[in-house]
């Protein structure tokens, strides 16, 4: 029987993560596997495992907590996925994580020589790269930056993704940056139109060692690049008028979200949602304060009633981000003449990173 194979893409928040495995899961299907997907979150009520859910193939949730600190909660999800049949599983770790090779990877290789492990891919949003290697100005944290680089040294394989949004000089000057400043092969991607996707697919599937590299990660720096981002996610209950505009509502709270964000000059890690009504869905997110505000899913959704999940990591802290949220979700909820009951609320400072496992060398 052959082995199940494993892939991690990780990648810093809004690298393009849930857009790469939303796109590949049909062509790995495609291909012949029964693909299986996990994702991950420090709290429950996931915006990506709505979005993930859609795809048709099974999904795992690992949530209140990363895979690195909970690696027996990740095993599981894939031991639940091999069970279910599948023999392919693609997962997708918290975008504030880094040093998986030796907190994941290491021990997978370690402990369960039954799974195939593909190379660790790891996705950077061209924007973030250059913010990262200091080329741009930005009001990210210095910490959070140097996550960013943390995740792209550990990498066995790093892909430029949201090349569509660059000329080919900005892919080959972005393309040269990863090759001066990091060892793994890089590639230019775009998850959203799944150029150079199959090709990544065909290479990562070929074999190629996973972990090839440890990172040297400062555990003070790491923890605070985490701690600068308020997280909250919240399950909210919506009720208007019979005609209520759903795609309108969404998109009026995401700029309105973002436009507070903006005057507190709190740098958005990723602001995203997921809004059903009946059997249809409406997605949306914002990536920064300066970024338009993103619209997927279904068009024309109108309404009675629907149940939203947010999901917010932002540059500030969890109180002014719960304030944040409260103040801007009712007023929006006004000007649309809807109910908002807040059913499920979590926003918390994600803790100091306590991994499970933390392998010093290579297997
Ligand atoms: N133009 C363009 N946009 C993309 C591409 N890939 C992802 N995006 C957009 O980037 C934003 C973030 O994408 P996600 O896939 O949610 O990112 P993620 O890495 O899963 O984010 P977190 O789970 O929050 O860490 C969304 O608006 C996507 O539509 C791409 O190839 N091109
Ligand atoms: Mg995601």
């Amino acid at each position: 029987m052959s082995k199940t194979k494993l892939i991690l893409v990780g990648g810093f928040l809004a690298a393009g993560k849930t857009t790469m495995l939303n796109a590949i899961a049909g062509r790995l299907t495609g291909r012949g596997y029964t693909v299986g997907l996990i994702t991950n979150d420090q709290a429950a009520d996931l915006v990506d495992t709505a979005i993930l859910t859609c795809t048709g193939v099974e999904v795992r949730e690992v949530s209140g907590s990363c895979f690195c600190c909970n690696f027996p909660g990740f095993m599981k999800s894939v031991q639940s996925l091999i069970d279910a049949g599948c023999d392919l599983i693609v997962s997708e770790p918290v975008g504030s994580c880094t040093d998986l090779s030796a907190t994941i990877l290491q021990p997978v290789k370690d402990q369960f020589p039954d799974l195939d492990l593909a190379p660790l891919t790891v996705l950077v949003d061209p924007v973030r790269l250059k913010e990262a290697l200091e080329l741009v100005p930005c009001l990210t944290h210095p910490d959070a930056l140097y996550i960013v680089k943390r995740q792209l040294e550990e990498a066995d394989r790093i892909l430029l993704n949201k090349a569509d949004t660059l000329s080919p000089a900005q892919i080959e000057e972005e393309l040269a940056l990863l090759k001066e400043h990091f060892d793994a092969p890089a590639a230019a991607v775009s998850a959203l139109k799944g150029t150079a996707v199959d090709a990544w697919l065909d290479d990562i599937l070929s074999g190629g060692s996973a972990g090839a590299h440890i990172a040297e990660v400062d555990y003070d720096r790491y923890a605070h690049g985490e701690a600068v981002l308020g997280w909250l996610n919240a399950a909210i209950d919506l009720s208007g008028a019979a005609d209520t505009d759903w795609n309108a509502f969404a998109e009026a709270l995401l700029a309105k979200l973002r436009d507070s964000f903006r005057a507190d000059r709190a740098e958005i890690g990723h602001v995203k949602l997921s809004l059903t009504c009946g059997d249809r869905v409406v997605l949306g997110n914002v990536g920064a304060i300066g970024a338009p505000v993103n619209m997927r899913g279904d068009s024309g959704v109108k309404g009675a009633s629907a149940v939203m999940t947010l999901n917010a990591r932002v540059q500030m802290p969890p109180e002014a981000l719960q304030k944040a949220v409260e103040a801007t979700l009712p007023e929006t909820a006004a000007s649309f003449g809807v109910a908002a009951a807040i059913r499920n609320l979590k926003c918390l400072m994600p803790g100091r990173p306590n991994p499970t496992y933390r392998y010093q060398t290579v297997v």
